[in-house]
């Protein structure tokens, strides 16, 4: 379908385009009422990302209410671990738990590398997404990268150090790297499913890029993420490893347009280590509780160190749940009058 608004398409393939286009990592959600009222329909988060007309509707709103340039899927990384076998629980204020992790090699038996179709509902609520866009803006498939995926299917939780699934790297390596192996065909073959119903690009989010060594990013993330990226070819590919600036020399020859920056790496010496690439980010979600004359500043000071092409312009991870709807769309319309008054 022709699309009105194709500029993070044509800004993910590096052409030029009238203004930067921007959307925010973890725009549906929290932040706006009409979200919390949906949520609230469904009860709870599982039954909300399994009922593709409730995903569909909270999808859909911050292109209504924020005026974001992209949709993203309403869904989350943890989709893949359960259809995998391993089913997670969304607590309330705690966030996700899996009640039977994985211990140790015997448990490989309880799961199996997923396909497409067990993950019917997420391509489904992307087919309904695409047809109530009605080709307003592009939409965003993902997935989380392998590594960020194991370490909550060793850890059963979230965790600040991630302790057991670093330790598994460490005393089980070549355990690890089957279960990364199952994680990513899974990924693959749910990407793939994304893609043919109907997403436009996708990207990988790889959350806890940030708590490995360089080498062990190489050989437990990296090898993996580059294995994803050389087998879909079928739509750009952004890449997002939140605290990985170690990384930023081998990421400039991944197989992919797009880069994600955090707030904590540099954009000038990202230019430089990464020519190759599309950058996407990067400001500071705590930037939003800022005033409005703070958030326009810095809105602006990031798109003129991003220059006026090869951006896309988004936070340096998602938005928090406490963050101002009002100062949310004053960075979106900041950057949008900002960035076309650049090109002039
Ligand atoms: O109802 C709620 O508000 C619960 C909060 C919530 C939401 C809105 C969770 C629980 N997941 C989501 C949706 C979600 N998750 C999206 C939707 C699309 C959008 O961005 O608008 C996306 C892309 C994700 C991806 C995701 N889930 C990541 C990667 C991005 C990141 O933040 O680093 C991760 C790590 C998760 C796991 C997860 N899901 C939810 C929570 C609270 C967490 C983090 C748990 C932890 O602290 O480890």
């Amino acid at each position: 379908m022709h699309l009105q608004n194709d500029l993070l398409l044509k800004a993910a393939k590096g052409e030029i385009t009238k203004r930067t286009p921007i959307w925010l990592m973890r725009q549906a959600g929290r932040i706006l009422p009409e979200y919390r009222a949906v949520r609230e329909k469904a009860r709870d988060f599982k039954t909300l990302v399994k009922t593709p007309e409730l995903a569909t509707e909270v999808t859909v709103q911050p292109v209504d209410i924020l005026g974001v340039d992209a949709a993203i899927i309403f869904s989350d990384i943890l989709v893949i671990p359960e259809a995998m076998g391993l089913n997670y629980e969304m607590e309330e204020k705690r966030g996700p738990v899996f009640p039977d992790r994985i211990k140790s090699i015997d448990d490989l038996k309880k799961i199996h590398v997923s396909n497409a179709d067990e993950l019917s509902y997420v391509l489904d609520a992307i087919r309904l997404t695409k047809r109530e866009l009605n080709g307003r803006v592009p939409l965003i498939g993902f997935a989380g990268a392998p590594w960020t995926i194991f370490s909550y299917m060793i850890e059963g939780k979230g965790s600040k150090t991630f302790s057991e699934a670093k330790k598994m790297l460490y005393t089980q390596p070549a355990f690890s790297h089957q279960l990364l192996e199952m994680i990513t065909q899974s990924t693959i073959n749910y990407l793939k499913g994304q893609i043919s119903a109907g997403a436009d690009i996708i990207q990988i989010f790889d959350s806890w890029a940030g708590i490995l060594s360089p080498d062990q990013y190489q050989e437990f993330s990296l090898k993996y993420i580059s294995k994803i990226c050389d087998v879909i070819n079928e739509v750009p590919k952004i890449v997002f490893a939140k605290g990985a600036f170690f990384a930023r020399e081998p990421f400039n020859s991944l197989n992919c347009e797009v880069i994600g920056l955090d707030w904590n790496m540099d954009i000038k010496e990202s230019r430089k280590l990464m020519p190759n690439k599309v950058l996407q980010g990067n400001l500071d979600p705590c930037a939003l509780y800022g005033s409005y004359d703070d958030i326009k500043n810095e809105a602006r000071k990031m798109l003129d160190a991003f220059g006026s092409t090869k951006h896309i312009a988004n936070l340096g991870h998602g938005l928090y749940p406490d963050i101002e709807a009002d100062k949310v769309k004053c960075f979106i319309d900041t950057v949008k009058e900002y960035g076309e008054s650049l090109r002039r």
